[in-house]
Protein backbone atom coordinates (compact mmCIF):
# COMPACT_ATOMS: atom_id res chain seq x y z
CA UNK A 1 0.00 0.00 0.00
CA UNK A 2 1.53 2.98 -1.24
CA UNK A 3 0.66 6.84 -0.85
CA UNK A 4 -0.66 8.76 -3.13
CA UNK A 5 1.29 11.86 -2.80
CA UNK A 6 4.58 10.37 -2.32
CA UNK A 7 4.64 6.79 -3.19
CA UNK A 8 5.84 6.14 0.57
CA UNK A 9 4.99 3.32 2.79
CA UNK A 10 0.68 4.40 3.88
CA UNK A 11 -0.70 3.72 6.67
CA UNK A 12 -4.39 5.01 5.81
CA UNK A 13 -6.51 3.85 3.41
CA UNK A 14 -9.23 6.38 2.32
CA UNK A 15 -11.97 4.84 0.65
CA UNK A 16 -14.19 8.04 -0.33
CA UNK A 17 -10.80 8.76 -2.02
CA UNK A 18 -9.74 5.98 -3.30
CA UNK A 19 -6.47 6.30 -2.54
CA UNK A 20 -3.68 5.34 0.69
CA UNK A 21 -1.69 8.27 2.54
CA UNK A 22 1.33 7.96 4.49
CA UNK A 23 0.98 9.52 8.08
CA UNK A 24 2.57 13.01 6.95
CA UNK A 25 0.07 13.21 3.46
CA UNK A 26 -2.53 11.99 6.18
CA UNK A 27 -2.22 14.86 8.64
CA UNK A 28 -2.04 17.22 5.63
CA UNK A 29 -4.96 15.77 3.98
CA UNK A 30 -7.64 16.57 6.89
CA UNK A 31 -5.81 20.03 7.50
CA UNK A 32 -6.25 20.35 3.77
CA UNK A 33 -9.61 19.38 3.97
CA UNK A 34 -10.50 21.42 7.23
CA UNK A 35 -9.30 24.64 5.40
CA UNK A 36 -11.20 23.94 2.48
CA UNK A 37 -14.41 23.89 4.60
CA UNK A 38 -13.64 26.75 6.81
CA UNK A 39 -12.62 28.92 3.34
CA UNK A 40 -15.78 27.62 1.53
CA UNK A 41 -18.22 28.45 3.84
CA UNK A 42 -16.70 31.69 4.97
CA UNK A 43 -16.41 30.00 8.57
CA UNK A 44 -13.70 32.03 10.26
CA UNK A 45 -11.40 35.08 9.17
CA UNK A 46 -7.87 35.89 9.91
CA UNK A 47 -7.57 37.14 13.52
CA UNK A 48 -10.61 35.80 14.57
CA UNK A 49 -10.58 34.46 18.41
CA UNK A 50 -12.43 31.22 18.39
CA UNK A 51 -13.71 29.06 21.29
CA UNK A 52 -13.74 25.37 20.74
CA UNK A 53 -16.74 23.20 22.47
CA UNK A 54 -14.02 20.40 23.74
CA UNK A 55 -15.80 16.97 25.61
CA UNK A 56 -12.57 15.45 25.37
CA UNK A 57 -13.39 13.48 22.87
CA UNK A 58 -11.55 12.66 19.48
CA UNK A 59 -13.47 15.20 17.45
CA UNK A 60 -13.12 18.09 19.70
CA UNK A 61 -9.71 17.35 20.26
CA UNK A 62 -9.04 16.82 16.60
CA UNK A 63 -10.67 20.20 15.52
CA UNK A 64 -8.41 22.03 18.33
CA UNK A 65 -5.61 20.80 17.29
CA UNK A 66 -6.03 21.34 13.63
CA UNK A 67 -7.54 25.09 14.40
CA UNK A 68 -4.00 25.84 15.99
CA UNK A 69 -2.26 24.40 13.63
CA UNK A 70 -4.05 26.13 10.87
CA UNK A 71 -2.34 29.56 13.19
CA UNK A 72 -5.83 30.29 14.75
CA UNK A 73 -6.29 31.64 18.02
CA UNK A 74 -8.23 28.68 19.70
CA UNK A 75 -9.12 28.61 23.31
CA UNK A 76 -11.47 25.59 24.82
CA UNK A 77 -14.45 25.38 26.45
CA UNK A 78 -15.49 22.41 28.52
CA UNK A 79 -18.51 21.83 30.27
CA UNK A 80 -19.20 19.42 33.35
CA UNK A 81 -21.84 17.35 32.93
CA UNK A 82 -21.92 15.31 35.87
CA UNK A 83 -22.67 11.88 34.31
CA UNK A 84 -19.87 9.83 36.80
CA UNK A 85 -16.92 8.88 35.76
CA UNK A 86 -17.60 9.35 31.96
CA UNK A 87 -17.32 13.40 32.66
CA UNK A 88 -14.41 13.02 35.39
CA UNK A 89 -12.45 11.47 32.59
CA UNK A 90 -13.17 13.42 30.01
CA UNK A 91 -12.28 16.60 31.58
CA UNK A 92 -8.90 14.58 32.16
CA UNK A 93 -8.48 13.79 28.62
CA UNK A 94 -9.26 17.93 27.49
CA UNK A 95 -6.90 18.98 30.53
CA UNK A 96 -3.94 17.09 29.21
CA UNK A 97 -4.31 17.73 26.03
CA UNK A 98 -4.54 21.81 26.75
CA UNK A 99 -1.87 21.80 29.55
CA UNK A 100 0.51 19.58 26.58
CA UNK A 101 -0.42 22.06 24.07
CA UNK A 102 -0.01 25.15 25.71
CA UNK A 103 -3.63 26.14 25.41
CA UNK A 104 -6.14 27.97 27.44
CA UNK A 105 -9.10 25.55 28.45
CA UNK A 106 -12.18 27.87 30.40
CA UNK A 107 -14.18 25.67 32.81
CA UNK A 108 -17.63 25.26 33.93
CA UNK A 109 -19.31 22.59 35.92
CA UNK A 110 -23.41 22.11 35.83
CA UNK A 111 -23.79 20.48 39.51
CA UNK A 112 -21.16 23.65 40.98
CA UNK A 113 -22.14 26.55 38.53
CA UNK A 114 -26.00 25.74 38.24
CA UNK A 115 -27.04 23.17 41.11
CA UNK A 116 -27.77 20.37 38.95
CA UNK A 117 -26.53 17.46 36.81
CA UNK A 118 -27.42 15.72 33.72
CA UNK A 119 -29.02 12.53 35.15
CA UNK A 120 -30.80 13.99 38.15
CA UNK A 121 -31.31 17.11 36.25
CA UNK A 122 -33.11 15.76 33.26
CA UNK A 123 -35.12 13.09 35.78
CA UNK A 124 -36.51 16.49 37.77
CA UNK A 125 -37.35 18.52 34.50
CA UNK A 126 -38.63 15.60 33.01
CA UNK A 127 -36.54 16.53 29.70
CA UNK A 128 -34.32 13.26 27.93
CA UNK A 129 -30.91 13.85 29.07
CA UNK A 130 -29.51 14.45 25.81
CA UNK A 131 -32.43 17.10 25.20
CA UNK A 132 -31.49 18.75 28.50
CA UNK A 133 -27.24 18.61 27.96
CA UNK A 134 -27.97 19.68 24.31
CA UNK A 135 -29.53 22.80 25.62
CA UNK A 136 -27.14 23.37 28.72
CA UNK A 137 -24.09 23.28 26.31
CA UNK A 138 -25.60 25.35 23.52
CA UNK A 139 -26.77 27.82 26.41
CA UNK A 140 -23.41 27.70 28.00
CA UNK A 141 -21.09 27.87 24.81
CA UNK A 142 -22.80 30.74 23.20
CA UNK A 143 -22.90 32.55 26.76
CA UNK A 144 -18.96 31.64 27.36
CA UNK A 145 -18.16 33.00 23.92
CA UNK A 146 -20.37 36.39 24.37
CA UNK A 147 -18.90 37.07 27.94
CA UNK A 148 -15.47 35.97 26.33
CA UNK A 149 -15.47 38.18 23.25
CA UNK A 150 -15.22 35.60 21.10
CA UNK A 151 -16.13 35.76 17.32
CA UNK A 152 -17.06 32.07 16.78
CA UNK A 153 -17.98 29.08 18.71
CA UNK A 154 -16.16 25.75 17.24
CA UNK A 155 -17.64 22.32 17.27
CA UNK A 156 -16.32 19.09 16.16
CA UNK A 157 -19.27 18.08 14.60
CA UNK A 158 -17.98 15.40 11.82
CA UNK A 159 -19.31 13.77 8.31
CA UNK A 160 -21.05 10.95 10.18
CA UNK A 161 -22.73 13.11 12.81
CA UNK A 162 -24.16 16.20 10.15
CA UNK A 163 -24.99 12.82 7.43
CA UNK A 164 -26.87 10.79 10.49
CA UNK A 165 -28.77 13.93 11.39
CA UNK A 166 -29.56 14.53 8.09
CA UNK A 167 -31.05 10.96 7.80
CA UNK A 168 -32.89 11.44 10.55
CA UNK A 169 -34.26 14.72 9.66
CA UNK A 170 -35.54 13.19 5.63
CA UNK A 171 -37.00 10.18 7.37
CA UNK A 172 -39.35 12.65 9.40
CA UNK A 173 -39.26 15.54 7.45
CA UNK A 174 -38.27 18.08 9.99
CA UNK A 175 -38.24 20.77 7.47
CA UNK A 176 -37.53 23.46 10.00
CA UNK A 177 -34.48 21.93 11.27
CA UNK A 178 -33.73 20.84 7.67
CA UNK A 179 -33.35 24.58 6.71
CA UNK A 180 -31.24 24.92 9.65
CA UNK A 181 -28.79 22.20 9.03
CA UNK A 182 -25.72 23.95 8.05
CA UNK A 183 -21.85 23.93 8.46
CA UNK A 184 -22.21 27.33 9.79
CA UNK A 185 -24.94 29.45 11.68
CA UNK A 186 -24.01 33.34 11.68
CA UNK A 187 -24.03 35.54 14.28
CA UNK A 188 -27.52 36.86 14.84
CA UNK A 189 -29.93 38.11 17.88
CA UNK A 190 -27.15 38.66 19.94
CA UNK A 191 -25.78 34.69 19.35
CA UNK A 192 -22.43 33.82 18.48
CA UNK A 193 -21.36 32.16 14.86
CA UNK A 194 -21.34 28.77 15.11
CA UNK A 195 -19.32 26.76 12.52
CA UNK A 196 -18.56 23.43 11.81
CA UNK A 197 -15.14 22.99 10.07
CA UNK A 198 -15.00 18.83 10.22
CA UNK A 199 -17.72 17.97 8.46
CA UNK A 200 -15.21 16.95 5.57
CA UNK A 201 -13.36 14.59 7.70
CA UNK A 202 -15.32 11.41 9.52
CA UNK A 203 -15.16 9.55 12.62
CA UNK A 204 -12.43 6.97 11.55
CA UNK A 205 -10.02 10.22 10.18
CA UNK A 206 -10.59 12.12 13.22
CA UNK A 207 -9.74 8.88 15.48
CA UNK A 208 -7.09 8.43 12.90
CA UNK A 209 -5.73 11.95 12.50
CA UNK A 210 -5.64 11.97 16.79
CA UNK A 211 -3.28 8.30 16.69
CA UNK A 212 -1.24 9.75 14.25
CA UNK A 213 -0.47 12.84 16.68
CA UNK A 214 -0.39 11.61 19.77
CA UNK A 215 -3.31 13.12 20.93
CA UNK A 216 -4.95 10.96 23.54
CA UNK A 217 -8.16 10.86 23.93
CA UNK A 218 -11.31 9.67 25.85
CA UNK A 219 -12.72 6.77 24.05
CA UNK A 220 -15.73 5.45 25.59
CA UNK A 221 -19.22 6.95 24.06
CA UNK A 222 -20.86 8.97 26.62
CA UNK A 223 -23.28 6.34 28.79
CA UNK A 224 -26.62 8.35 28.11
CA UNK A 225 -26.18 7.61 24.42
CA UNK A 226 -27.33 4.23 24.47
CA UNK A 227 -30.61 4.23 22.46
CA UNK A 228 -30.07 7.46 20.85
CA UNK A 229 -31.50 6.82 17.18
CA UNK A 230 -28.43 8.94 15.70
CA UNK A 231 -26.58 5.86 16.46
CA UNK A 232 -28.62 3.43 14.26
CA UNK A 233 -28.56 5.60 11.45
CA UNK A 234 -24.86 5.71 11.50
CA UNK A 235 -24.80 2.70 11.09
CA UNK A 236 -27.31 2.47 8.41
CA UNK A 237 -24.88 4.91 6.69
CA UNK A 238 -21.72 2.63 7.55
CA UNK A 239 -23.13 -0.07 5.37
CA UNK A 240 -24.29 2.22 2.74
CA UNK A 241 -20.42 3.47 2.39
CA UNK A 242 -19.26 0.25 2.23
CA UNK A 243 -20.92 -1.09 -0.64
CA UNK A 244 -20.41 2.55 -2.05
CA UNK A 245 -17.47 4.42 -0.73
CA UNK A 246 -18.35 8.12 -0.84
CA UNK A 247 -22.23 7.55 -0.47
CA UNK A 248 -21.77 9.73 2.81
CA UNK A 249 -20.06 12.67 2.02
CA UNK A 250 -22.70 12.77 -1.58
CA UNK A 251 -25.50 12.83 0.56
CA UNK A 252 -24.85 15.15 2.85
CA UNK A 253 -23.14 17.57 0.73
CA UNK A 254 -25.45 17.37 -2.51
CA UNK A 255 -27.97 18.14 0.24
CA UNK A 256 -26.14 21.56 1.18
CA UNK A 257 -25.63 22.40 -2.40
CA UNK A 258 -29.12 21.42 -4.13
CA UNK A 259 -31.79 21.18 -1.22
CA UNK A 260 -31.11 23.45 1.63
CA UNK A 261 -31.72 26.30 -0.02
CA UNK A 262 -35.12 24.75 -0.72
CA UNK A 263 -36.37 24.61 2.85
CA UNK A 264 -37.37 28.21 4.05
CA UNK A 265 -35.13 30.22 6.51
CA UNK A 266 -36.74 30.20 10.24
CA UNK A 267 -36.82 32.36 12.31
CA UNK A 268 -35.97 30.55 15.02
CA UNK A 269 -32.53 31.13 16.94
CA UNK A 270 -31.72 27.41 17.91
CA UNK A 271 -33.59 24.09 18.77
CA UNK A 272 -35.25 24.97 21.81
CA UNK A 273 -36.95 28.90 21.06
CA UNK A 274 -39.39 29.61 18.24
CA UNK A 275 -39.42 33.15 17.33
CA UNK A 276 -37.21 36.00 17.22
CA UNK A 277 -35.41 36.96 20.67
CA UNK A 278 -36.76 40.88 22.36
CA UNK A 279 -35.28 40.85 25.29
CA UNK A 280 -32.77 39.52 27.42
CA UNK A 281 -33.40 36.66 29.49
CA UNK A 282 -34.07 38.25 33.31
CA UNK A 283 -32.38 36.18 35.00
CA UNK A 284 -28.71 35.66 32.46
CA UNK A 285 -29.07 38.48 30.20
CA UNK A 286 -28.65 36.05 27.74
CA UNK A 287 -30.50 37.06 24.14
CA UNK A 288 -34.13 35.38 24.78
CA UNK A 289 -37.64 35.31 23.14
CA UNK A 290 -39.09 34.85 27.03
CA UNK A 291 -38.52 36.50 30.05
CA UNK A 292 -36.30 33.83 31.12
CA UNK A 293 -34.05 32.07 28.31
CA UNK A 294 -34.96 28.24 28.48
CA UNK A 295 -31.24 27.54 30.26
CA UNK A 296 -32.24 29.25 33.05
CA UNK A 297 -36.11 27.76 33.04
CA UNK A 298 -34.58 24.44 32.79
CA UNK A 299 -32.58 24.94 35.50
CA UNK A 300 -35.99 26.14 38.01
CA UNK A 301 -37.27 23.01 37.42
CA UNK A 302 -34.03 20.66 37.34
CA UNK A 303 -33.01 22.24 40.55
CA UNK A 304 -36.67 23.16 42.15
CA UNK A 305 -36.30 20.12 44.50
CA UNK A 306 -33.19 18.27 45.42
CA UNK A 307 -32.74 15.50 47.90
CA UNK A 308 -30.28 15.26 50.46
CA UNK A 309 -29.67 13.15 52.92
CA UNK A 310 -31.99 12.10 55.24
CA UNK A 311 -35.33 12.46 52.43
CA UNK A 312 -35.15 16.09 53.31
CA UNK A 313 -35.51 17.78 50.20
CA UNK A 314 -33.98 21.80 49.78
CA UNK A 315 -34.39 24.48 47.21
CA UNK A 316 -32.13 25.82 44.90
CA UNK A 317 -32.17 29.29 43.64
CA UNK A 318 -30.67 29.99 40.02
CA UNK A 319 -28.20 31.88 40.14
CA UNK A 320 -26.70 34.36 37.28
S1 LIG B 1 -23.06 14.01 26.04
FE1 LIG B 1 -25.08 14.84 26.39
FE2 LIG B 1 -24.26 13.56 24.20
FE3 LIG B 1 -24.31 12.27 26.57
S2 LIG B 1 -26.15 13.21 27.45
FE4 LIG B 1 -26.63 12.88 25.30
S3 LIG B 1 -26.09 14.85 24.39
S4 LIG B 1 -25.06 11.47 24.62
S5 LIG B 1 -23.17 14.48 22.49
ZN1 LIG C 1 3.10 10.46 1.57
ZN1 LIG D 1 -31.27 32.90 31.26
Amino acid sequence: MKCQVCRGPAVIDVRRHNANFCQEHFLRLCRDQTAKTIKQFSMLSDGDRVLVAVSGGKDSLAVWDILTELGYDADGFYLGLGIGEYSDTSLDHARRFAESRGLALHTEDLLRDHGFDVPNGSRAAKRTPCSACGLSKRHRFDEAARRGGFDAVVTGHNLDDEAAVLMGNVLHWQTDYLSRQLPILPERHGFPRKVKPLVRLTERDTAAYCLLRGIDYLVDECPMAVGNKHLSYKAALNDIEYDSPGAKHAFYFRFLDQAAHRFAPSDAIDESEDVAPVSPCSNCGAPCSNEVCAFCSLTMRATEAVPIEMGATRRRKVSR
